[in-house]
């Protein structure tokens, strides 16, 4: 590993726009179990039974205390290295742009601000009729309403079946394209069309680099892969560009 995080050192000196995807790994060493770990009280639902619109219509109530399950455990837990190093990345570099899959607010909390959430933030709601998205909703009350007109309220968050906010996704695959160097961390590469932002990156001449313990199905097309633990690795690797500027 020492000597691909000398290689990526060497990287991240040489380039100037910078782009990262993360995935839920990222906020592993912050204490939110990724998607496939088991979650205690809820291990007999598998996360894509409860992230659709159907498992909604079907039990609102249901789907709404799942969220505020993990609502709490957000709130309650804190940013790690990880977090702390892409802020920091952020300040550094001309362009720098975090995009990012997980939905529990840790990059906004570490004081990340030019934010692409692709799937959306589990503190907000939007409404099930009108045009109102409320920024903190949080799901004590099992069935929320809207301020604005009654309706029921759904978590702010894009289930598997829905479609990417439009803005959001094209900018993320813009910045893809004009990057020098795209990052993965933390994703298993498995959720599309995020999962193919690298690759687009990739077709426009960037070199690519992913940080994560296991491989993944994006590992064979990296420049540089690191087999470690984003709130080791990252903080590693910006501690020896800073030192060496
Ligand atoms: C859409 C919100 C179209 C919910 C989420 C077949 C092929 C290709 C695509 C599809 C297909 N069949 C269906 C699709 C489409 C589907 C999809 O991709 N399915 C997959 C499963 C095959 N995609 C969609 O439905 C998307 N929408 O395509 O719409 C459309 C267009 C127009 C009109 C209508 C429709 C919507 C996808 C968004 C789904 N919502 N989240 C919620 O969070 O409550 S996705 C959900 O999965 C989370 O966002 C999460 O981020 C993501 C899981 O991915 P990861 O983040 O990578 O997390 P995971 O647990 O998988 O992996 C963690 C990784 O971290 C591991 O690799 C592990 O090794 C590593 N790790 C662990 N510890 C660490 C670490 N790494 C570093 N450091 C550590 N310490
Ligand atoms: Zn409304």
């Amino acid at each position: 590993m020492k000597n691909e995080i000398e290689k990526a050192v060497k990287l991240l000196q040489q380039v100037e726009t910078l782009a990262v995807l993360t995935g839920a790994g990222v906020s592993a060493e912050s204490g939110i179990p990724t998607f496939r770990e088991d979650e205690g009280l809820w291990k007999n639902f598998r996360a894509e039974e409860l992230t659709t619109p159907e498992a909604f219509r079907k039990d609102p109530a249901f789907v709404w205390e799942w969220y505020g399950f993990r609502q709490k455990k957000v709130l309650e837990c804190k940013p790690n290295p990880a977090h702390y190093t892409l802020a920091k990345m952020e300040k550094h570099y001309k362009k720098f742009t975090l995009i990012t899959q997980n939905v529990d607010n840790l990059h906004r909390k570490a004081g990340s601000s030019h934010l692409l959430e692709l799937h959306g933030n589990i503190l907000k709601a939007r409404c099930t009729s009108c045009s109102m998205v409320l920024d903190f909703v949080l799901a004590d009350d099992p069935l929320p309403q809207c301020p604005q007109c009654v309706s029921l309220l759904r978590p702010h968050i894009v289930w598997f079946g829905e479609s990417l906010d439009l803005n959001t996704i094209d900018e993320a695959f813009q910045r893809a394209a004009a990057c020098d160097l795209f990052i993965t961390a933390g994703t298993s590469a498995l959720v599309h069309p995020a999962a193919s932002l690298p690759l687009e990156a990739a077709g426009h001449g960037a070199a690519l680099l992913e940080i994560n313990p296991e491989t993944t199905p994006i590992t064979p097309f990296m420049t540089i892969s690191i087999r470690g633990k984003a709130g080791e690795v990252l903080p590693l690797i910006w501690e020896k560009i800073i030192n060496k500027k």
